[in-house]
Parts: C-alpha cells; sequence; structure tokens
C-alpha cells in the first residue's frame, strides 16, 4: 500500500505542466506563450511575497515612510508594476505593455521583442491595501501580427481578440486562475513548494447565483435598469428569495467569488461617471474574458463586453458580469429602457 499517498498528494498538476500540456495540443507552437506565461507566474509569486510581507516591510503605501536606511519605501502598487514590467520584458516574448501604474504604452526595445501585448493592472483594489484585505493582479494577452511595426492603434483591439487572460488573488491563500481560450482553471500557490497547484479545473460558473455585488454608495446616482434590478435583487416579485449583498471593493475578490458561487458583479454607469469606473484594456476585457469561458456572461448597458474597442488605453466602461441568467436580467432592463 502506498502510504506516502495517503497523506500527500504526489502527482501535482502545477501550473507550469498545465501550460505546457496546452500548448501540446498546438503542435505549431513554439512554447512562446509558455514561457510569457511563466514569467507573469514569476511576476505573481514576487508581488504575493511583497503582499504578504508588507505590514512588516512597510511597503503598504503609507505616504513617507522611510526605512532603517532612510530611504523611501516603494509604495506596493508601484512595486507591483516595477515587478511585472521586468518579467514581462525579460520574457522577451512581448512587444507593448499596457499598465495601470503607466499613463503611456511601453514599446519593449526592439532587441527584446516578442510577439505579444499583455494589458495588465499590476496591484487592483487599491483602497484595500493598506487594510491587509484581498487585492490582485489582472492580466490579459494579445498577438501583435508585427512586433517589429506595432503601433498603439494595434493595441486597442477588441476584448474577442485576446488569446489569454486571468488574475491572480492575493487573498487568504494566494489564487491564480488562467484561461488559455479553452476554458478556466484555478491555482493555489504552495508557499512550501512555491509553485501554484491545480487546485480547481475546468471552472464553470453557476448558471444562477444568490449574490449581487455592488457599490450601493453610488445608488443615488444610478440609471434606470440599475436602480431596477438591484430592488429587483432585494424585493424580488416572482415569488424567489431575495439575493444575499457581497461586495468587497476589489474586483478580483468579487469576480472571484462570483466564479466560484455564482450571482452578478455590477459596476455601472452613473450621472457622475457615465462609463463606470472599470478600465477596458486591464479590468472589463480579462475578466470578461474569464466569464465566458466559464459560461458566464458579460454586458456592458449596451452590448457584449468583449465587442467593446477601445479608443484610448486607459478607457473606462460600465461591466454587469456573471451566471448567464442575472445577467440576462439586467439585459433585458437595459432593453426595455431603449
Ligand atoms: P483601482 O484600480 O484604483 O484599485 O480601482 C479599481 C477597484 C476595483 O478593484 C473595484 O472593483 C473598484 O475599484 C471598487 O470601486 P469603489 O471603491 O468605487 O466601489
Ligand atoms: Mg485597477
Amino acid at each position: 500500500m502506498d502510504h506516502a499517498a495517503d497523506t500527500f498528494r504526489t502527482d501535482l498538476m502545477t501550473i507550469t505542466r498545465h501550460v505546457l500540456n496546452e500548448q501540446s495540443r498546438h503542435p505549431e507552437s513554439r512554447g512562446d506563450l509558455t514561457i510569457l506565461l511563466s514569467h507573469i507566474v514569476l511576476g505573481c509569486k514576487f508581488v504575493a511575497s511583497a503582499v504578504n510581507k508588507a505590514g512588516l516591510a512597510k511597503l503598504t503605501g503609507l505616504a513617507g515612510e522611510t526605512n532603517v536606511q532612510g530611504e523611501e519605501q516603494k509604495k506596493l502598487d508601484v512595486l507591483s508594476n516595477e515587478v511585472f514590467v521586468n518579467a514581462l520584458v525579460s520574457s522577451g516574448r512581448t512587444c507593448v505593455l499596457v499598465s495601470e501604474e503607466d499613463e503611456e504604452a511601453t514599446f519593449v526595445d526592439p532587441k527584446l521583442r516578442g510577439k505579444y501585448c499583455v494589458c495588465f493592472d499590476p496591484l487592483d483594489g487599491s483602497s484595500n491595501i493598506d487594510c491587509g484585505v484581498s487585492i490582485g493582479t489582472i492580466f490579459g494577452i494579445y498577438m501583435i501580427k508585427n512586433q517589429d511595426t506595432v503601433t498603439l492603434e494595434e493595441v486597442l483591439q477588441p476584448g474577442k481578440d485576446m488569446i489569454a487572460a486571468g488574475y491572480c488573488m492575493y487573498g487568504s491563500s494566494c489564487t491564480l486562475v488562467l484561461s488559455t481560450g479553452n476554458g478556466v482553471n484555478g491555482f493555489t500557490l504552495d508557499p512550501s513548494l512555491g509553485e501554484f497547484i491545480m487546485t480547481h479545473p475546468d471552472i464553470k460558473i453557476p448558471p444562477k447565483g444568490k449574490i449581487y455585488s455592488v457599490n450601493e454608495g453610488n445608488a443615488k446616482n444610478w440609471d434606470t435598469p440599475t436602480a431596477k434590478y438591484v430592488e429587483k435583487c432585494k424585493y424580488p416579485t416572482d415569488g424567489s428569495s431575495p439575493k444575499s449583498l457581497r461586495y468587497i471593493g476589489s474586483m478580483v475578490a468579487d469576480v472571484h467569488r462570483t466564479l466560484l458561487y455564482g450571482g452578478i458583479f455590477l459596476y455601472p454607469a452613473d450621472k457622475k461617471s457615465p462609463n463606470g469606473k472599470l478600465r477596458v484594456m486591464y479590468e472589463v476585457f480579462p475578466m470578461s474574458f474569464l466569464m465566458e469561458e466559464a459560461g458566464g456572461q458579460s454586458f456592458t448597458g449596451k452590448g457584449r463586453s468583449l465587442d467593446l474597442i477601445p479608443t484610448d488605453i486607459h478607457e473606462r466602461s460600465p461591466i454587469f458580469l456573471g451566471s448567464s441568467d442575472d445577467v440576462e436580467e439586467i439585459k433585458a432592463l437595459y432593453a426595455e429602457e431603449a
């Protein structure tokens, strides 16, 4: 009898093994995406470790903190951006980077260029950093036709053209959720091995959920369909039970719960912010890609989120995403309004 196997899982599906398996489904592939993803994974491990130590190392962004050497400490979001920029550039597989932290897109030195464009939010959920609540990294990957002549216009592609997307949540555990266009899988960082191990194979969102997630503090400025929808969540008229409200204020954590438990996450437009708050290229698109790959839907109030064609790298859009039946309801309310 195999006693070791009783106590330990000894055949682990690491994220590297999974990505290599995916690669073998494309015999023409030269492994570039595999290399790029391994650099992103390294970035996530680095940021996870910095987030874990943040309180101790005084990295959390309390303005003006200095360390014992008297050097100014970098804020965690600035540090995370540097980590990912370095990881992506050094992969030799990227030509353009779009980061929430950088006003302009970064065009990689021609000598280090590869065929991918990566859009990312290195540390999302800024209001939760200093109090130790879950935060995360979000990324989306596009292929560029010609890396030597790439222009900004080519970077402004609709979300449906992405070839991979994912997020890493720095929470009670560190979880990386990834899709390369063939379903969605979740991996949890085993700190003793330093490896992401598959813990959530082939994630499918339940078709209908019991939770809605929105910043209700903005309700005074909502449009009619959003207001009607949230009213229905609280006072259903079809005899069903009211939905529960859960809102963390970190998109990665709110979307992760929505993906696993079902329900709907909303960051709608309101009178003060007609385009909502969340950014198309590195928040709305990657999360919408994952949601659709898991069998859910993502809607902007006008149409499918992944059909948007951004005109600016930091453009915003309203977003309603989650269980298919729940998103259908909000779509119907917007259709009534039209
Ligand atoms: P950030 O990029 O400044 O961190 O803002 C994005 C975050 C999302 O993680 C979250 O969904 C949203 O802002 C919460 O916003 P609000 O505080 O308005 O509810
Ligand atoms: Mg953000």
